[in-house]
């Protein structure tokens, strides 16, 4: 085979189970207030679905990630960990997590770095990459749930395979956008199909 496959794998809604650890706290800390089931999510953006619900309800959603142990105490999604352990033990293959943090960075950031260090060992933190803005990391594969992946590098090098989500699952695919439908799909088939 010839050069090696570069693969990119986002963390929350891919590896971190955000959606659910917000809800979870949301409701521990706003019991009175009203919420948005899983089922209910539309959009990518949390604050903006709340804020539509009761304008007052966009900060309280933001105040739970932005709390200290929020990002830290997410659930790995199902076989994520697993998925990314193998991917990285395959011949001719580099696996990165990419990741935007946000920018209240007193502890997401921090956070970040202890959850791989957590669940995929010390040694994965050299395959870290923080940023805002993705379209500037050279890679093949892009596997993440945001639907719309944009900024500086208008023509970005990986091809974007769209991991579905709660927020994102009723979105119609368009048919040049791959997706992959958990980590139970045949991510391996995805893999291979960019191989030369
Ligand atoms: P990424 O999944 O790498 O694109 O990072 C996006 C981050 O933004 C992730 O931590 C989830 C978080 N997020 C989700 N909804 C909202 C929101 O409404 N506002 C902000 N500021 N961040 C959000």
């Amino acid at each position: 085979s010839g050069k090696r496959l570069r693969v990119l794998i986002d963390m929350d809604g891919v590896l971190a189970d955000f959606e659910g650890g917000f809800l979870k706290k949301y409701r521990t800390r706003y019991p009175e207030e009203p919420y948005i089931t899983l089922d209910e999510r539309r959009g990518f953006w949390v604050s903006a679905q709340y804020g539509q619900l009761r304008s007052d309800l966009c900060e309280k959603a933001i105040s739970i990630w932005e709390s200290k142990d929020f990002f830290m105490e997410l659930e790995p999604l199902p076989g994520g960990v697993e998925a990314v352990k193998e991917m990285a033990k395959m011949d001719n293959t580099d696996v990165f997590i990419c990741t935007s943090p946000i920018k209240h960075y007193k502890h997401c950031p921090y956070e970040k770095y202890a959850w791989v260090e957590k669940h995929l060992g010390h040694d994965f933190l050299e395959q870290v990459i923080l940023t805002r803005d993705k379209t500037v990391v050279t890679g093949d594969i892009l596997i993440d749930d945001k639907p719309d992946i944009h900024g500086v590098e208008p023509r970005p090098t990986w091809e974007h395979v769209l991991f579905t989500a709660c927020h994102n699952k009723h979105l119609p695919v368009s048919p040049s956008q791959r997706r992959l439908l958990s980590w139970a799909d045949d991510w391996r088939a995805i893999l291979n199909s960019k191989r030369q």
